[in-house]
């Protein structure tokens, strides 16, 4: 046997190999594409990077498109799989420099003002993207995405990456939580999650009142009709005595049934009241039974929301099903027979059996009732209890029969053989652990490409970390969170890279780059505005109409009154892909950009007198810092018409 010392110099000797190999691949200039080992996956595998990097070696490589929702940072991140390439992130509820999305584009300011009091809301938190299907499988169309602060819903447009429409749900004042779309996107619903004492319309429809100081108070959920074309428009409500945490709409065996959460079904108002029973429930809520009572006029409407009909849960089709303390996710499995529950301070995870759980409904197989909502017998629905983890919280399926549970006191991830029909892929015992996979650290969502549908595709498994500690280099207190990419499939997962992602994604969808066509250029109108500037002395509003064009504003020069409204409308007149401008303002708080052929409008007010100049911020041409203009304010003593700009344009 080799004695310490000399291994440790064979250690050495072997290690000095290795970095000669290393700095020889490095120092070959020209030579053949190698690939650096030394990775996690398999010795040259293919999720290592070659060396020399062949140009476009990313985008030739990437599979999927993530969409992460940001949480805080009020919008969504965009990377790729399997290469963790960060690309983008589409600006939604808050100012985004960065990314040109800003309120004084008049748009994005009405999108984000609350309509009922008219107060701009530019703070966000999103939790729970959900990509558009066709027939249940993703189709590329849109992504929707709401704020947990502010009741809203907004969709993205997956042509632009841009969002397209922000539609305002009436009767609450925010805490919107899980969220989903229907198998032919006609429907998206979205939890309340925070108790609310709602319009005295509702209190009175519903026959419950409400003490405003002590409650219990009153919550549902919303449904709002997405049309053909994705325009959104608040449906119905159903409001009744439990808040709702995490949501989906079936599909396949549980299509037509919306299933979501509660873990207050105390309805207490604090942490430790809202623990004093053992159980909470998974509801079932038959989608054709709310539509028939909005059809039936069984609903209300409220002076805030005239045209917005609030459902009475007593007058819906719902079933109760009791899980352990206060589960957290819900995650239906690929043919919609399973729905799996996590509760947070258990160790069980649950599976229901949506199949048997409907039956048992129409054979009214209750155990009592809760509020009237008859309650199923966990003895004939559970397909499953596994009592494998602490901490468990979201669950993701492949496309083998497996589902992942993510686990934050664990910090690792569970993969678990399903039940039938699943055991026909899969072949082993049924709801055991299959694999641990160790997670760094303490897991939130996770993410399988396609686990929300029909067809899961497999293949990857991203684990979206709560807690990051010592995995990157330090930074300060406030610390980056860690995607961490797996590949799944065939053998044991893999660890292959870990992504810094800022604060804070929940939730990703991910889908096969093959399904989203991003234009990479808007359609230049066919009506360009000439460029002009209109004095209207009744408003005291100037409007400015400016052509943006490498590396040119016209005009570059106008005179405005101060204390003028200014209204721009900037038309970018570039057909070529990449080539974006941006437009500020010194001292104004202006900035937006401007995408090839995209028209942006902006509003200000012109408050302080003198010259200021405008510029474009991204660098666009070798005459970017000279694209640039003045904006002249006049004091309102010293203006008259002879001030007015003329728009002169060259031959
Ligand atoms: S919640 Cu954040 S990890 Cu909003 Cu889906 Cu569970
Ligand atoms: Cu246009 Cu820089
Ligand atoms: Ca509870």
């Amino acid at each position: 046997m080799l004695n310490n010392r000399t291994a440790k110099t064979l250690a050495a000797v072997f290690f000095g190999v290795f970095i000669v190999a290393v700095i020889f691949a490095i120092a070959r200039p020209g030579g053949p594409v190698t690939v650096v080992s030394g990775g996690s996956a398999q010795a040259g595998g293919k999720y290592q990077r070659p060396y020399p990097m062949p140009h476009q070696w990313w985008k030739k490589t990437d599979e999927f498109y993530v969409f992460a929702s940001g949480g805080q940072q009020c919008g969504i991140y965009v990377y790729t799989l399997p290469m963790m390439k960060y690309l983008a992130e589409i600006p939604v509820y808050c100012n985004d420099n960065a990314w040109g999305w800003n309120t004084e584009d008049p748009k994005v300011k009405k999108m984000l003002t609350n309509p009922w009091t008219g107060q701009l809301m530019d703070r966000g938190d999103t939790h729970h993207p959900a990509l558009s299907k066709t027939k249940g499988v993703y189709d590329g169309r849109w992504l929707f995405i709401p704020d947990k602060i502010n009741p809203r819903v907004a969709r993205i447009d997956l042509k632009k990456f841009r969002t397209e429409e922000i539609v305002w749900i009436p009767n609450t004042n925010g805490g919107l939580h899980g969220d989903h779309i229907s198998p032919e996107s006609d429907l998206f619903a979205v939890n309340f999650e925070h108790e609310q004492d709602p319009a005295p319309e509702i209190k009175q429809h519903l026959g419950v009142q409400v003490d405003p100081e002590k409650g219990p108070y009153l919550a549902g959920f919303a449904g709002i009709k997405v049309d053909q074309d994705g325009r959104m428009s608040n449906a119905w409500q159903v409001w009744g005595p439990f808040q709702t945490d995490l949501m989906r709409i079936g599909w396949g065996k549980s299509d037509g049934w919306i299933i979501n959460t509660t873990y207050n079904s105390e309805r207490a108002t604090n942490t430790v009241g809202m623990f004093k029973k053992d159980h909470d429930y998974v509801f079932l809520w038959n989608r054709a039974s709310i539509e028939k009572a909005v059809a039936d006029r069984k609903y209300v409407t409220t002076k805030q929301a005239p045209d917005v009909p609030v459902v009475s849960w007593k007058d819906v089709e719902v079933y109760a099903v009791p899980i352990p303390l206060n589960p957290h996710g819900v995650d239906i499995s690929p043919t919609g027979k399973y729905a799996m529950v996590s509760g947070k301070a258990t160790s069980t995870v649950t599976a229901v059996d949506l199949e048997k759980a409907l039956q048992a409904a129409r054979d009214k197989k209750f155990i009592g009732e809760d509020n009237g909502i008859p309650i199923l017998d966990p003895k004939v629905v559970y397909a499953a209890q596994m009592d494998i983890g602490l901490g468990a919280t979201h669950i993701e399926f492949d496309d083998k029969g497996y589902a992942y549970i993510g686990y934050f006191v664990d910090s690792d991830v569970k993969k678990v053989t399903m039940g039938a029909p699943y055991t026909d892929l899969h072949k082993k015992e049924p709801w055991k652990v299959a694999e641990v996979i160790p997670a760094h650290y303490s897991v939130g969502h996770l993410l399988v490409p396609g686990s929300d549908t029909a067809k899961p595709y497999g293949k990857y498994l991203v684990v979206m970390n709560k807690l990051t500690k010592d995995t990157f280099t330090p930074h300060g207190p406030l610390i980056t969170e860690n995607h961490e990419l797996f590949t799944i499939g065939d053998g044991p997962a893999q660890l292959v890279d870990q992504m810094p992602l800022g604060p804070e994604t929940h939730y990703s969808q991910a889908i096969p780059v093959s399904l989203v066509k991003p234009d990479m250029v808007y359609e230049i109108p066919d009506k360009i505005e000439t460029p002009r500037v209109e004095y209207d002395y009744d408003k005291k509003e100037a409007r400015v109409y400016m052509g943006v064009v490498r590396s040119f504003f016209t005009p570059d020069a106008f005179n405005v009154p101060q204390g003028w409204k200014v209204k721009m409308v900037l038309t970018s007149e570039e057909e070529a892909f990449d080539i974006t401008h941006g437009f500020t303002i010194d001292g104004y708080n202006v900035a937006l950009s401007v995408d090839p052929g995209e028209v942006r409008e902006v509003e200000f007010t012109a408050d302080k007198a003198g010259v200021y100049w405008f510029y474009c911020m991204w660098f666009c041409s070798e005459l970017h810092m000279e694209m640039r203009g003045r904006m002249i304010v006049i004091p309102e003593s010293e203006w008259s018409k002879d001030k007015e700009t003329k728009v002169v344009l060259a031959e």
